[in-house]
């Protein structure tokens, strides 16, 4: 379904167009009627001759209030420029297009109202003041009505351009995912919290489970309604009243989202492209706050231009928006920016990136990759953004791109099979960074070989930290390169596959020399330290003969040939099976030896996971 919004000067006759269009007031607050001005939104709904069900979303004129008009604004297909023929273009006609403009609502009908009151050759020169003062904008050439809605002439005739101007428009694709930001909350006795807003992605369906954004509070969605009729689901487009479970009115402010859960996460700093209007008084410098209206939130922004210092009026900028409070948006989502003293709108922009992360300003390759960000499509995303910030885990880049969705998973589907992305476990690598991670691991794999060549390999940790990366990402890379055969893990040690501890004539001799003296000794083995003196072994070696599985080392000066060791846990074993259970002392005994060997070796028993401590005794673990 399609939604229109009114726009235009106060008092231009919005309201009464709407009213005489539908039957419906769109003014509906005790205050509104009192004071015959129209303060927040309106809506209304209606059938076009060609039997096309459209809402209609009436705005406030008055400039105090332009943040309700932006608030409905936002999710309308067409806008009614309506223009008082007597009174013709006023500053808010133009704040108000300009508004239309940077939201980049491109169809539209500029309405004279009031003809009743002038002449006819007056109407013309407005009629040809307007098509000036559209000129250059999204509304640019569009179709004029004339109309009176007191004495109801041209009503007719509009709804015609209104069908016609619709049947050229594209509907929203379906089969997206629900997103509704939330312009009214109030409660229903009987009911509870209603929402109403203009469905921008859609279907929204009964009974379905939704986020509010950015409080993060779940709720399901009870019962929904358009046009005071209650519909299992709904398209997007459409005005929707939906009536929240499990949730208070304080909970769902205007300027709040209702998302599918995990779709949006709310950001404080988000990527554009910025345009200040022409008709703005001054430059906007760098680091400037403003007010950001986005959806129908509003928000305080601190404005980083990136590519410039000033902004000048009619010129654009690569921006980086610091917001105050959380924004829930999504990629080309568009905003509008005013000035905070004197209120009023000085531009706006497309959203480029809503989470993003602080950027360099003047450095070329950020620049281009903005540039190639905002004209790519989504697929092109997610390789920029794997370009930008690293490996990242499914959800992150999701979040990161353009929120999970159908259309996400296209785009990685693309990018996958262009093979731009790669993935391993959960974790996605842009391909050519991939290619890089795996060459550096290497090479630093590699290295340490040659520097070590007696030892087995890496440390995990320390091949983490030299590679920058988080643990999950790493483990991922990690698997990743054990698949390909690139790398072999033991434990907490990561080696090239293709690594072998190989030991010189001499070095092999003396590590046999000292393994031979270890196999003889038995249980009383002589200290190490004295050993590897005697026959000349070095501590690096002793490490390479204990993790190639040649040497048991079970204290800091004491170790046994492995086959040797062996037996004596066997023994160890027996006893214990024999016993139940076996304590130091009843060690020492069997063995005729002495607690310095004793404790050791239980203790090893017990880190190996063999044996169990109970008390002062071992027993099979
Ligand atoms: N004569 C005449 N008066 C109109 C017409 N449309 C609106 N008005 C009057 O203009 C005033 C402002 O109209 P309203 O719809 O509230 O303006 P809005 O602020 O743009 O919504 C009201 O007193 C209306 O009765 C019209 O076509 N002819
Ligand atoms: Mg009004």
């Amino acid at each position: 379904m399609f939604t229109i919004g009114t726009a235009g000067h106060i008092d231009h006759g919005k309201s009464a167009l709407v009213n005489a269009l539908t039957g419906i007031d769109p003014d509906r607050l005790p205050e509104e009627k009192s004071r015959g001005m129209t303060i927040d939104l309106g809506f209304a709904w209606l059938t076009l001759p060609s039997g096309r069900d459209i809402s209609i979303v009436d705005v406030p004129g008055h400039e105090r209030f332009i943040r309700n008009m932006v608030a409905g604004a936002g999710g309308i297909d067409a806008a009614l420029l309506v223009i008082a023929g007597d009174e013709g273009v006023m500053p808010q006609t133009r704040e108000h297009l300009a508004i239309l403009d940077v939201l980049g609502i491109d169809a539209g009908l500029i309405v004279i109202t009031k003809c009743d009151l002038v002449e006819p050759d007056w109407l013309e020169l407005v009629a040809a003041e307007a098509l000036e003062v559209v000129e250059g904008s999204s509304l640019d050439g569009s179709p004029i009505a004339t109309v009176s809605s007191t004495r109801r002439t041209g009503l007719n005739r509009l709804l015609g351009e209104l069908d016609d101007l619709l049947d050229g428009l594209e509907q929203t694709p379906a089969g997206g995912r629900p997103r509704l930001p939330v312009d009214r909350a109030f409660s229903v006795s009987g009911y509870g919290t209603v929402v109403t807003g203009t469905l921008i992605d859609g279907p929204l369906k009964q009974g379905q489970g939704l986020e509010v954004l950015p409080s993060g509070v779940r709720t399901r969605v009870r019962g929904i309604q358009s046009h005071r009729t209650a519909v299992e689901e709904l398209e997007s487009g459409s005005r929707a009243a939906v009536n929240l479970s499990g949730v208070e009115v304080s909970d769902v402010p205007r300027g709040s989202v209702l998302a599918v859960p995990g779709d949006l996460r709310p950001s404080r700093l988000l990527d554009a492209r910025l345009s200040l209007l022409g008709s703005a008084m001054k430059p906007l410098k760098n680091g400037t706050e403003i007010a950001m209206h986005t959806g129908t939130a509003e928000v305080r922004a601190a404005v980083r231009l990136l590519d410039v210092d000033a902004l000048e009026p009619g010129a654009s900028a690569w921006v980086q928006m610091r917001v105050r409070q959380p924004v829930s948006a999504k990629q080309g989502d568009r905003f509008v920016v005013r000035q905070l003293s004197p209120a009023v709108t000085i531009g706006g922009g497309e959203i480029v990136a809503p989470k993003a992360s602080r950027l360099r300003r003047h450095d070329l390759d950020v620049l281009e990759r903005l540039e190639r960000l905002a004209t790519g499509d989504m697929a092109d995303s997610i390789v920029l953004t794997l370009e930008r910030s690293g490996p990242m885990r499914r959800r992150e880049l999701a979040e990161a791109t353009g929120g999970p969705g159908p259309e996400f998973d296209q785009a990685m589907a693309k990018a996958l099979k262009a093979e731009q992305v790669v993935h391993a476990g959960n974790t996605y690598f842009e391909s050519e960074g991939l290619r890089r991670l795996v060459n550096a691991a290497k090479s630093l794999l590699a290295e340490f070989h040659e520097a070590n060549p007696l030892r087995s390999g890496l440390q995990r940790e320390e091949l983490r930290n030299r590679l920058r990366l988080g643990s999950g990402q790493f483990n991922d890379l990690i698997s990743f390169l054990e698949l390909e055969g690139v790398v072999q893990v033991d434990g907490a040690v990561v080696r090239l596959a293709s690594h072998r501890v190989e030991l010189t004539e001499e070095q092999e001799r003396a590590a046999s020399a000292l393994l031979e003296v270890l196999n003889m000794g038995g249980f009383n083995a002589p200290p190490l330290n004295e050993l590897a003196k005697r026959f000349g072994v070095t501590d690096e070696l002793l490490e390479s003969l204990g993790a190639g599985g040649r040497l048991v080392r079970v204290g800091s000066n004491l170790a046994y040939e492995a086959d040797s060791f062996e037996g004596i846990k066997d023994s160890i074993m027996k006893l214990i099976e024999d016993r139940g259970r076996i304590d130091v002392a009843g060690l020492r005994d069997h063995f005729a030896s002495s607690r310095k060997y004793c404790l050791p070796i239980l203790e090893y028993l017990d880190s190996a996971g063999i044996t169990r401590r109970v008390g002062d005794f071992r027993v099979k673990r």
